[in-house]
């Protein structure tokens, strides 16, 4: 048998065999740097969860889920629920910084282990956007819906209609309108959208995502946490990502999908998130120092990366019966 299928059929978990990604290095035959490949037979981890930032609420009621035997879709759909209902956090759900115009929009995604997702964008009036994504996903023969037809559909399912724009959020706003600076100046110690990935016992993988985007943007503007491929992607073959940040960015490179796609080349998700960072911050002339980009991935596996721009980005990872803010490495060292 050639070395490539064998490499192919040894890594399918039907065997109870697994190639672990770290050191299942890419493997060219024509390569003079012939790369070792190990495999393993280490037992994937499982449940796991990670989710940008310090979400150790968001994660524990995931974790529960995954514990009771729950499957990893509603595990991240009831974990980002918690944070679209935390008033404090002004980058997610209700609370969330408003545009330009004073409206709070929401953005959000979810993709299941079968490849199928659901996303809803600009949405005003409805709090838990995560679980009308999944509505989409579920009993719409579409993947995406927009501002007023996201919202329609809503009230269709019976979500209520909520003010989204809490006092202190309205605040910010007056404040931030006395300048009205039209740029994106990103705090790079206080993103809060959350992105987050699980691993159900059965080695089920499923991702969401959802955010208020970025505060003060422009009335439409859409940034990568709902866009598949951008700022969440799932492939329960190989891994999921997520990310936060700089929305713009991550879409121009294609960011989660990008990590999911590296890790199926046999890069580590540490590599593949620090690879992600890379091709954002070494084109030529980039000024990477006003915004920040931060990137959480995992593999079939459970071995887990992150990787951002700045400093002061961090996950929350549950695995082996323990929940953690993790603080990540980061690319600017200077
Ligand atoms: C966006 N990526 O809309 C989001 C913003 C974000 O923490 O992550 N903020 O561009």
């Amino acid at each position: 048998m050639k070395r490539r299928n064998f490499i192919k059929k040894a890594s399918a978990t039907s065997l109870g065999i697994v190639a672990v990604s770290s050191t299942l290095m890419s493997f060219d035959e024509k390569s003079e740097d012939k790369k070792a490949v190990i495999l393993s037979t280490l037992k994937p981890i499982r449940p796991l969860v990670i989710a940008t930032w310090n979400t150790p609420l968001a994660v524990e009621t995931a974790a529960k889920i995954l514990q009771n035997g729950g499957s990893a879709l509603d595990a991240v759909e009831q974990g980002c629920i918690i944070e679209e209902a935390n008033e404090k956090n002004q980058t997610v759900g209700k609370g969330g910084l408003p545009d330009r115009d004073g409206d709070v929009t929401l953005d959000a995604c979810i993709m299941d282990n079968k490849g199928d997702y659901g996303s809803v964008l600009g949405v005003k009036n409805i709090t838990h956007v995560i679980s009308l994504a999944r509505k989409v996903m579920e009993d719409t023969p579409h993947v995406m819906l927009v501002g007023e037809g996201a919202e329609k559909f809503a009230y269709e399912k019976g979500f209520k209609k909520e003010n989204l724009l809490t006092e202190s959020s309205k605040k910010a706003w007056e404040n931030w309108k006395i300048k009205s600076e039209y740029k994106p100046i990103i705090n790079i110690e206080n993103h809060d959208t959350i992105g987050m990935l699980a691993i159900d016992k059965k080695g089920s993988i499923s991702g969401a995502c959802t955010t208020s985007g970025l505060a003060f943007k422009m009335a439409g503007r859409i940034g990568d946490s709902p866009i598949i491929g951008g700022g969440l992607f799932v492939d329960n073959e190989i891994g999921g990502a997520s990310a936060t940040g700089l929305g713009e960015e991550v879409l121009k490179t294609v960011g989660s999908f990008l990590i999911v796609e590296l890790m199926r080349q046999g890069k580590s998700p540490q590599e593949a998130c620090e690879e992600a960072i890379g091709r954002i911050v070494n084109k030529p002339g980039k000024d990477f120092k006003n915004f920040q980009v931060g990137y959480i991935a995992v593999n079939k596996q459970g071995e887990t990366g992150a990787y951002s721009i700045h400093e002061w980005f961090s996950y929350n990872l549950f695995k082996d019966g323990e929940n953690k803010n993790i603080k990540s490495d980061y690319f600017n060292k200077a």
